[in-house]
């Protein structure tokens, strides 16, 4: 019987190792829960690193005994590959080109090397579990080689790929010295799917110009096979932000929180740690909103949640030096006896803290310079129940694709966002809820569940598609 394997770099799951013993935390995340109904289901699998370092082969015994009796399957890496791979072409290479930051992209021949053998470790991995026919849906940049390692295995297998980040354009994208290895490592697929329509032009203008392989409609035709190419603008799990939203629990945190904040309007802002949010900026704009705006002093707040990644990454460490000293100096200019303007954590919260804060903010403030999609944008409508709110939202974010309801602004225009800043503070309730159910209606249609069964549906179709031109 043939089955369905998910690959990519981190599993849905982390193990943690505290005191000699193995614990284990599940990702509550977008992707794990779409995935969640394919990878559990009859034999099915997903593979990919637990992320931790384990050195002891008993240690990984157990937690692969353990993950597989949840039908997942570990690929554990040395301390170097996590350094050369993940930390290094992953992140200092693939990321920040990906994500038009080429100050900060290192090109290394020795990272390269290891990308492509961690690359091999997780295709021997596979090829211990996949049988010829399974499809395989493989995920995001630390994985580009990986389709076309496996259809040297498994010529007739379904591979799908889908992009995560963004896909430069072919100008940025071409400046990689790996660039033919990497397309040509995609191209293994018979799908590749990517959050927008631009990513995708941007991807077949790449394979066009570098490889000289053309396209219709999105069917690249490689000589020995056809590849098929297209966006799929992934969704949330809309229901559990709402049922989260509405629950007790929430309202309850809520009512905590609001204590601190005195009567307070609230701005949010909610991402990872990275250069690519925009943080530096939202801040210098959000300075620049006070200093324009006395009359906002002492009641508006921007409650900003900075969750740590990547920590063991030069860059990202120098991020946070700076956004510490920015967000230091802007309470010290601005802050009085009675308030605070900026309430920064640097840390991730339980799923109900967020739903209170994403509840209680009058306007989500999500400014990235580049965002393959951004989630948090979604899951802040998706919250809001009472349909009141704004969402101010960087036309650099995937998502500003679909959510034309938005406040749409250019993060590098500080004028503009200040403007967006004033605009959301003051705009009437009528308005904020015509803007909200429009965006509310087209999140919980298009949401996580759809996503994945139409990127499945699109993979079948190709390979039916691919055998019919075969037997013609
Ligand atoms: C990549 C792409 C693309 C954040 N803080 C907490 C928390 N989160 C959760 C959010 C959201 C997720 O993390 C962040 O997702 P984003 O989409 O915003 O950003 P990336 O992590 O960069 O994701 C991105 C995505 O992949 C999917 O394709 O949209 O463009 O870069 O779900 O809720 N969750 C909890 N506590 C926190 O403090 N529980």
């Amino acid at each position: 019987m043939s089955r369905t394997i998910i690959v990519s770099n981190r599993l849905p799951v982390t193990v943690l190792k505290k005191n000699q013993q193995i614990e284990y935390k599940t990702s509550e995340g977008g992707l794990a829960t779409g995935l969640g109904s394919v990878y559990k289901e009859g034999a099915n699998r997903w593979i990919g690193w637990p992320g931790i370092f384990l050195e002891e082969e008993s240690d990984q015994l157990q937690v692969a005994a353990d993950l597989q009796a949840d039908h997942m399957h570990p690929v554990f890496l040395t301390k170097n590959e996590i350094k050369e791979f993940y930390e290094g072409f992953s992140n200092e290479t693939l990321w920040p080109t990906f994500h038009y930051f080429l100050q900060y992209a290192v090109y290394d021949q020795k990272l390269w090397e290891t990308y492509r053998r961690v690359n091999q470790k997780f295709c021997n991995e596979v090829m211990k579990i996949a049988k010829p026919g399974d499809t395989i849906w493989i995920h995001d940049y630390q994985l580009l080689l990986l389709p076309q390692m496996l259809r040297e295995n498994l010529p007739d297998s379904s591979i799908g790929f889908f992009q995560h980040i963004p896909f430069p354009s072919y100008e940025v994208f071409r400046l990689l010295p790996w660039r033919e290895e990497l397309l040509n490592g995609m191209l293994g697929s018979d799908l590749l799917g990517f959050h927008t329509y631009d990513d995708t032009r941007h991807f077949l203008s790449s394979v066009s110009r570098i490889l000289g392989y053309n396209n219709q409609q999105g069917l690249i035709d490689t000589g020995k096979r056809t590849v098929m190419v297209d966006a799929f603008p992934m969704g949330i799990d809309y229901d559990r932000y709402e049922e989260v939203a509405l629950s007790e629990e929430a309202h309850r945190r809520e009512a905590s929180f609001r204590k601190s904040f005195d009567g307070q309007r609230i701005v949010l802002s909610i991402d990872r740690l990275d250069y690519s949010k925009g943080i530096p900026q939202r801040l210098e704009a959000f300075e620049g909103f006070l200093k324009r705006y006395p009359e906002f002093h002492e009641k508006v707040t921007l409650l900003m949640i900075v969750v740590p990644s990547r920590d063991q990454v030069g860059k990202y460490k120098e991020l946070k030096e700076g956004v510490d000293e920015m967000v230091g100096r802007i309470n010290s200019t601005y802050g009085t006896l009675h308030w605070r303007p900026i309430n920064y954590f640097y840390r991730s919260f339980p799923l109900e803290s967020l739903s209170a804060f994403y509840r209680m903010a009058d306007v989500a403030l999500v400014t990235p310079m580049r965002d393959g999609m951004n989630l948090v944008c979604k899951e802040y409508i998706a919250s809001k129940t009472d349909q009141k709110g704004v969402l101010i939202l960087s036309e650099m974010a995937g998502a500003s694709k679909e959510l034309s309801d938005a406040i749409l602004i250019n993060p590098n225009d500080q004028n503009q966002l200040i403007q967006a800043l004033y605009k959301a503070l003051t705009m009437p309730e009528e308005e904020q809820h015509m803007h909200m159910v429009q965006m509310q209606e087209s999140l919980r249609r298009y949401n996580i569940h759809h996503w994945v069964n139409l990127f499945m549906d699109r993979l079948s179709y190709i390979k039916i598609k691919q055998l019919s031109m075969a037997t013609t």
